[in-house]
């Protein structure tokens, strides 16, 4: 007999932090508008949901860190926007955001979803936060109370 564990949707009683990045702000003011409305429609109430503004995606890793590390959050979500027909140095503000984050979770345990967009163009960013490629906001939230849930069965909670 095996046993299987799952995370679940229901997001009652999770504390989450949501990093977001202000550059591009008419992109990750979307992503956190989904992130928000879906954290609410699991059940995470509103007092146990504290946004932090960055100035890009950059830092993003650094403020998710801090959090992270405050023991105050069950997840972290991290918002960004990148795009590469506007961004001089787009690998290492892309790769430097991916990079953090993966190192972020790693390091603490506390899962910290990567939710920062990385796109061509300003059209296929808008089509990630609303549009016909869905809304990578909201799925960011999804993912992690998931995550937060599959956590606490793993450690036995
Ligand atoms: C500098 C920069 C550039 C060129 N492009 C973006 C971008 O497309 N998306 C983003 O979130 N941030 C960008 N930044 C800002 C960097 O993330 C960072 O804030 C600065 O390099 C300061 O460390």
């Amino acid at each position: 007999m095996t046993r299987e564990l799952e995370g679940s949707a229901d997001g009652a009683g999770l504390r989450v932090a949501v990093i977001v990045a202000r550059w591009n702000g008419f992109i990750t003011r979307k992503l956190l508008e989904g992130a928000i409305s879906t954290l609410k429609e699991c059940g995470v109430q509103d007092a146990d949901i504290t946004t932090a503004w960055v100035p890009g995606s950059f830092e993003v890793s650094t403020a998710a860190k801090w959090a992270a590390e405050s023991g105050r959050f069950d997840a972290v979500i991290c918002l960004g926007c990148v795009i590469r027909g506007e961004t001089a140095h787009f690998e290492y503000v892309a790769g430097g955001a991916a990079e953090g984050i993966l190192d972020v979770s790693l390091k603490t345990g506390v899962p910290v979803v990567f939710g920062v967009l990385t796109t061509e163009t300003v059209e296929q960013a808008t089509e990630r936060t609303g549009g016909k490629e869905g809304h990578k906001g909201e799925e960011s939230a999804r993912t992690a109370i998931e995550m937060a849930t599959l956590r606490r069965l793993l450690a036995g909670d």
